[in-house]
Parts: C-alpha cells; structure tokens; sequence
C-alpha cells in the first residue's frame, strides 16, 4: 500500500506507462506480492572461494539494484551541462528546494539509494565550504545561508534512503586545479563533505575532462584513504578501487559481464540519464525516456550483473519534474507486476548432484527465494543442471542469481523446456552474476531446467525465477 499512498501524496495519475510511445497500459501495481519466505531456512554453509570475492561493502552495494542519480547545481540555471566556472553565485536561486520529494520519489519507485552532484565541473559548491568562495555562500538563496548537500541528506537520513554523493576530480574554478597544490584541496573538501554530513554509501569520482584539457596527476591513493577514513563503509566509484563504469552512459551492459576484472572483484554500475541531458532544462521537458525505455535499459543493466544509476534531474524549482517522475512510477508498477509471481517459487526440484548431499546446498533453494541459501555441487564438479517440476506454466522471463559472495563463477549455461518428449533450449548466456535476465518467446511447458555447461569453480546458485510479462520491451 506504501506505493500507492505515495502516488497519491505526490498527487499523481498513473494511466499507462506512456502516452507517446508506449504500446501498453501499465496500470499503478500494489506494493509486489512476493512469495512469502520461510524463515526457519537458514543460509547456506560457506563454501570455498578459489576465485576473487567482493568485500562487505561492494556485496551490500550489488543488492542495492537500482540508483537515483539526481543532477542538480548551477547547470540547472544556466542550461549549460558543463559550466566554465565563472557563473555568478546569483545565479543559483531555487525556488522551493525539496529534497524531500526526491527522496519520496526514489523510495516510491524502489531505487535502494540516491546520489546527488554535490558539486559539477563548475566547481559551485552546494553547500558552504571553507575552502571556495564559489559555493551557496556566496548565493542570494537562502540569505547565503542555506545548504543543498545539508537538506538532501538529512532527507535521505530520515527516511533511511542511503544516500552517496558525486564530487568531480575536473573543477573548472579552482585556481590550483592541475598544480600541487589541488590534492590539499581536494581533500579538505572532500573530508568536509565525509564526516559533516552523516552516513554516505558510495563517492562517485566524476573523471571526465574536456577534451583537450591535459588531466593532471590526481593523488587518487590519497582521496581513497580519505574515504575510507571517515566513511569505511562507503565505496569509491569510477577513479575509485570498488566499482568500475560500465563503458557507456546509455544503461547497456554487454550480455557478458564479470564483476572480476584485472584478477581483482570490481563490479560495473551503469550510469544514464532519463532525458538527454545530465541537468535539467525545460525545453528537454518533453524528451523523458519513455517506460518501455527504462524497462528495456533495466533489462540490460541490472538484469546483466550491473547495478543501475538511473538520472533524473531536480529542475530549477529544486523539485524531480512531473513527467519524470510518472515514469518512475509506472517503471516500479511495471517491474512489480512483472516479478509479482515467481512459477518456480516452492516447486520441486532435483539436481544432476549437490554438496557432499548436505541438504544445506540442495538444489530446493534455488527456489526458496531466500538470498542466502544456494544450490552448489562438490569443489572438483563443475558443470550440473537443476530440474525444476514447475506444472503448466507459461513464461517469458528468466531470472538466474549466483551466490556472489563466493565469486562469479559460471562462464556458459542454457535453459530447456521440456516439450513432452523431450528437452528444447530456450535460452542460453555466458555469465550470471548478480543477477541475470533473459527474456525468450512465450514458453509453454511443465518441467524446466538449468543447465550449467562452464564454470571457473563448482557452481553456486541462489536463485532461479520464472515469470509471465504481457507488456515486454
Ligand atoms: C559525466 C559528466 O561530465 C556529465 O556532465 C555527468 O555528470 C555524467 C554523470 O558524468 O562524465
């Protein structure tokens, strides 16, 4: 119900995911109906890990899913996407700054954490540092004495909404930027930003540069001992040792996608805007990505091992714009009627073989929808199948989890139906990960199975789902 009363708060008509591209209605969904879980299941037992394994921080970052990105600064004034600089503090005059409503809006359409431009390429700092004179200090908001970074995450903290924040290494007003002297800098900002403003779950190091601008030697070492300074828990993003970019700002994953690289774990986050642009502008008010859009960008972020940082910028009201915000919410409604009913959910199961036959690694959890509980064979098998019995069912998605707490580990399986006489493979990928969607042609069937032709180490998968979706991209 939580969903729905906030559709209402926010005064919203949800009617059909879109009315300009979208084929299909897309009604607003209760809050998803998941299966209810046994809780006398315990986890799993441990397993050995010959392979790269995330830290704590970087396993609670992979189940967050999706990110709201939310662009917000001088650019919104300006209608530049990269400001030079020397904008004038007066530039920066919101209206009616509610972060709150970010926060309402991203807890609504399920986002597991917002990230906000504390400060751009400009170098405006939205709250009032020491050590610029460029920054809401200098504004006439708030009599000079308001602060952005404040009211967004004291929002976030409120509510609970983990909240990070995006801080560029290129800072266009800076005077010492490309000396020495900018890593002192740099730091004192940035150590103001980690101990005055609460928890912060991830620092994401904007790298760009102009094109031919001459990138210094950032002291990268020393601003991660800095974050992990003041805030261990918190990762570092892009110029960062935690989480790598995708390659792309368009949420497209390649359909193969190791969260090992280099011989160390360093997953991918894909990061894409709602609209054209990073920041907003009204005159891309009627350019918001449609939800099949979103959908479809779901599909090929989260659903290949990535974890979503979905932008939406707040507009010079200081508020996320209606439309975008409709699609957010109808993209949650569509999400959740599409995952609402597990086929596999509780059916039975039986496995080419499992662990030392302990049945705390039977093949029965790959369907228990509890996420600590995996299916795995012994150390020296590394390929198997789970048959799962799941009566007259129709699917069109396929949902396949590893336990990546113990490494990415499959590198090919596929997916049969049986026909009645005999197996037909109705889908087949590379890697798995975190979590991995396929969408196939209708299938019609009564027994399924997962067949795991190649893995770096006895496979260990904790989640296997099958669902129905009327209204796929
Ligand atoms: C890029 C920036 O230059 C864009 O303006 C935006 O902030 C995007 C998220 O990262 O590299």
């Amino acid at each position: 119900m939580r969903a729905r009363l906030l559709f209402s708060a926010l005064g919203l008509l949800l009617t059909g995911c879109d009315t300009t591209e979208d084929s299909c209605e897309l009604s607003p969904a209760l809050a998803p109906v998941r299966p209810a879980t046994s809780t006398s299941i315990s986890a799993s037992p441990a397993i050995s890990a010959p392979l790269p394994v995330p830290s704590p921080r970087q396993l609670v970052w992979q189940e967050r899913g999706m990110l709201l990105f939310v662009h917000f600064g001088m650019n919104t004034f300006t209608g530049k996407e990269w400001g030079d600089g020397r904008e004038s503090p007066q530039q920066f005059q919101p209206l009616g700054l509610q972060p709150r409503q970010w926060v309402e809006v991203a807890q609504a359409a399920g986002f597991g954490g917002l990230i906000f431009t504390s400060k751009h390429h400009d170098g405006f700092s939205l709250w009032p540092s020491a050590y610029t004179d460029h920054s809401v200090a200098r504004s006439r908001w708030q009599d000079g004495k308001g602060d952005v970074v404040r009211q967004v995450t004291d929002a976030c903290n409120e509510a609970g909404l983990p909240c990070g924040l995006y801080f560029p290494l290129w800072d266009r007003h800076e005077p010492s930027w490309g000396t020495p002297a900018y890593d002192d800098f740099f730091v004192n900002q940035l150590t103001e930003l980690l101990t005055g403003y609460g928890p912060l779950f991830e620092i994401w190091f904007d790298s760009a540069h102009g094109e031919n601008v001459a990138v210094p030697p950032y002291d990268l070492q020393r601003y991660w001992n800095t974050i992990r300074r003041y805030q261990p828990e918190a990762v570092i993003a892009n110029a960062g040792p935690d989480v790598r970019w995708v390659g792309n700002e368009t949420g497209l994953a390649g359909k193969t996608q190791w969260s090992e690289h280099d011989g160390r774990w360093y997953p991918a986050e894909c990061d894409v805007s709602a609209r054209p642009s990073w920041f907003w502008r009204r005159r891309e008010d009627g350019r918001v990505k449609s939800v099949n859009t979103l959908l479809e960008i779901y599909f090929t972020s989260v659903g290949r091992n990535c974890t979503l940082l979905l932008n939406v910028p707040a507009n010079a009201r200081g508020v996320l714009p209606g439309t975008d915000v409709q699609h957010l919410l109808s993209l949650r409604a569509a999400l959740d009627r599409l995952f609402a009913n597990n086929l596999a959910f509780g059916r039975s199961v039986s496995a080419s073989s499992f662990r030392q036959n302990d049945p705390g690694w039977r093949p029965e959890h790959v369907v228990d929808e509890h996420p600590d509980t995996f299916w795995t064979t012994d150390d020296d098998v590394t390929t198997g199948w789970v048959e799962i019995d799941v009566g007259p069912s129709r699917f069109n998605v396929i949902e396949v989890e590893e336990a990546i707490a113990y490494g990415q580990r499959v590198e090919a399986y596929r997916v049969d139906a049986w026909t009645g006489t005999r197996w037909r493979t109705v889908s087949r990928g590379t890697t798995i990960g975190q979590k991995k969607l396929d969408r196939t042609n209708l299938v019609i069937t009564e027994k399924v199975r997962l067949v795991i032709e190649k893995s770096r180490a006895n496979p260990a998968i904790r989640h296997f789902g099958l669902y129905e979706g009327s209204c796929l991209p």
